[in-house]
């Protein structure tokens, strides 16, 4: 395919061609992955999670920058659990991203979850083989942290910053361990606003509490909308990304990811098969009905579904 190749050249408009086909029809989708799997697997992911409205988008803006001046090509996907749509910048990051997306080394994309209820859906992750494919170096998924996209975002990323405000106070006893054990960095940021230290504090002792020792998280200030602390921040992301490569941690979450998506694909393909033999019979109907009478039980009903099924 022609895209493909254009895409693998690097040409900005090729991919966001290539990640709306994705997004748009499935057979189309499946075709373009196939030919792209080979060149995918060399990018970092970085996903950037947090509280709305924690400067996620501002703190992006500013990593971005700073992966660029060393000459890296950087993609972002932004994720909107609020929104269905995709394809369309959101307002607020269009604004604060503004200068980065008119940069050759940039690709910025925003996305809806499509009723995931704030899970990353699996557009995201078509995009980022894409990107992945297109060669860059670097890939941001910003999610606001409702739920599932924090679940998510294990599955997808290599390295995940919790991003946290001061003035949070007893609302961090409160944050969930299993979200805390999530984190590779922990940023605090709006490091101007009263309440910094302490926030940095109560982190890192819920940390010392939570954590087993394997990697003990670093906790980072920054200040993203002055551009504070984003130097040791990359150089935090940087050591974490040396540290997956050396423990053979990165081929094993990546091995483990690779398993669920694998399983996922089987079981939709399975429910299809499911849903076409129910809905195409009509049989389902007649058959709860004999549950319902005490004719079957269910468990007879689901063998003999499934032996008109492998027939
Ligand atoms: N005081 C202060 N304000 C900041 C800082 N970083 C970002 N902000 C402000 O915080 C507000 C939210 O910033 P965003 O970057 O849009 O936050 P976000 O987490 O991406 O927001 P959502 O994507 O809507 O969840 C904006 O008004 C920013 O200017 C900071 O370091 N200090
Ligand atoms: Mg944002």
């Amino acid at each position: 395919m022609e895209l493909i190749s254009r895409m693998l050249a690097g040409e900005k408009r090729a991919c966001a061609r290539l990640i709306t086909a994705v997004e748009n029809n499935p057979e189309e989708a499946e075709k373009i992955l196939r030919e792209i799997h080979a060149f995918t697997g060399n990018a970092n992911v970085i996903g950037i999670t947090g509280p709305p409205g924690a400067g996620k988008s501002t703190l992006t803006d500013k990593v971005v920058k700073s992966l660029v001046d060393e000459g890296k090509k950087v993609g972002i996907i932004a994720v909107d659990p609020t929104s269905p749509y995709s394809g369309g910048s959101i307002l607020g990051d269009r604004i604060r991203m503004q200068d980065l997306a008119l940069n050759p080394n940039v690709f910025i994309r925003s996305m809806g979850t499509r009723g995931q209820l704030g899970g990353l859906s699996k557009y995201t992750k078509n995009a980022l083989k894409i990107l992945d494919a297109a060669g860059y170096d670097y890939i941001i998924i910003e999610t606001v942290g409702v739920g599932q996209s924090e679940v998510d975002i294990v599955k997808t990323a290599d390295t995940i910053l919790m991003v946290m405000v001061p003035g949070l106070g007893d609302d961090i006893q409160s944050i969930k361990a299993g979200i805390m054990e999530i984190g590779d960095i922990f940023v605090i940021n709006k490091s101007d606003l009263f309440g910094a230290d302490r926030t940095a504090t109560e982190v890192n002792m819920m940390l010392d509490l939570t954590m087993s020792m394997e990697r003990r998280p670093p906790v980072v200030k920054v200040t993203a909308s002055k551009n504070e602390g984003i130097r040791e921040l990359v150089s935090e992301i940087k050591n974490h990304i040396d540290y997956l490569k050396t423990s053979g941690k990165l081929e094993e979450r990546r091995k483990n990811n690779m398993k669920l998506e694998v399983v996922e694909l089987i079981e939709s393909e399975l429910r299809k098969i499911v849903i076409s033999h129910t809905t195409s019979e009509n049989k389902l109907e007649s058959e709860v009905n004999k549950i319902i009478n005490k004719e079957k039980n269910m468990y007879e009903v689901r063998d003999e579904f499934l032996r008109t099924i492998k027939e």
